[in-house]
């Protein structure tokens, strides 16, 4: 519960600053580029700079984090002492950057982890990491099923907050009159199937011959005529929040380009499959639970196929 409030404080206090930032820099100048790369070789985008500095700025001075790791930064940081709680908090600040500068639905993801001191022990040299750094990097290195809370923020014609602390999953909308968040769904459950995919189909050359068997499947009409429907916005959690409530499933698979696929295991695939399995669903990596993958390092990417159980589970059969 502690972990809720946390992110409910989060969120108040984000809003704040950011209608600050607005006044203080003009919304003229919140598209476009940065001019920076992070350290996975993305063009950082000025909202995803300004989200990154924003959260963690707000996490730090909660006095509840005690590490926190970020899609933006290199390594994880660990907040200062005076400040310091014990919540390890893992985020992807501005999901979806790609769709910014033309105002389509992104997001901000987050799960939250108690600190892991058994890990202690298992520091070795490293020496590109100072002590404090393989620290938190071992840490933060959590398979998802030691979650204690996850969610999301999606930003589009409403901003709606998902928030799972391990007992079903509940929606809040937010209601700009009184800035704030209002529970709007309890207990949400994906539907066990559904005929929607949502997958980049630009990449269909590139991948496995089982998965275009798959995909080839999905297309076909067979008896009922009628296909599954394709739906990609190129935004995790928009496409993971329509799959949510009308079922089906989103896949972003691994290629002949990209060995892993494209999302992150700690701050994307972990705390959206932690969602999905809250809500009745499935999240794999087309072969297993997301949730059992330790990872080896903070931006680990693995494949995901996540939302309707029955139809990850078809999915699974076909790569197998
Ligand atoms: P980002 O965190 O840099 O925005 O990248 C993650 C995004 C996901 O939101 C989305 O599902 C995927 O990348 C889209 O990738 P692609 O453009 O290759 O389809
Ligand atoms: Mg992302």
């Amino acid at each position: 519960m502690q972990s809720s409030l946390l992110f409910f404080q989060a969120y108040q206090w984000l809003a704040s600053k950011l209608l600050l930032w607005y006044k203080e820099h003009g919304i003229s100048n919140l598209t476009g580029v940065q001019g920076a790369v992070n350290i996975q070789g993305e063009d950082q985008k000025k909202l995803d700079v300004v989200s990154n500095e924003v959260f963690s700025n707000c996490l730090k001075s909660s006095g509840r984090t005690g590490i926190i790791a970020s899609e933006e930064e290199d390594v994880p940081v660990a907040v200062e002492e005076s400040y310091s709680g014990n919540y390890i908090v893992v985020f992807d600040p501005l999901d979806g950057s790609s769709n910014i500068d033309a105002a389509v639905s992104t997001g901000s993801i987050f799960g939250i982890y108690s600190p892991n001191d058994e890990c202690l022990a298992e520091i070795e040299d490293d020496s590109t990491l100072d002590k404090v750094e393989q620290r938190c990097v071992i840490n933060v290195c959590q398979p998802g099923s030691n979650l204690l809370a996850a969610g999301y923020c999606m930003y589009s014609s409403s901003v709606i907050f998902v928030l799972t602390i391990g007992k079903g999953v509940f929606s809040f909308t937010l209601d700009p009159m009184y800035g704030e968040f209002v529970l709007t769904q309890e207990s949400i459950q994906i539907p066990k199937s559904g005929k929607i995919y949502s997958f980049n189909e630009g990449n269909y050359q590139l991948w496995d011959d089982k998965l275009k068997k798959y995909i080839d499947d999905l297309k076909d009409p067979g008896p009922s005529g009628k296909p599954y429907s394709a739906r990609y916005i190129g935004s995790l959690v928009g496409d993971f929040h329509r799959t949510l409530l009308y079922g089906g499933i989103y896949g972003y698979p691994r290629d002949k380009k990209s060995k892993n696929g494209k999302l992150r295991l700690l701050y994307e695939c972990a705390p959206m499959s932690f969602i999905a399995e809250q809500a009745g669903g499935k999240g794999s990596d087309g072969h297993q639970r997301v949730l059992d993958i330790k990872p080896e390092e903070i931006h680990q990417r693995v494949p995901l196929y996540i939302g309707s159980v029955e139809e990850v589970e078809k999915l699974e059969k076909f790569l197998a």
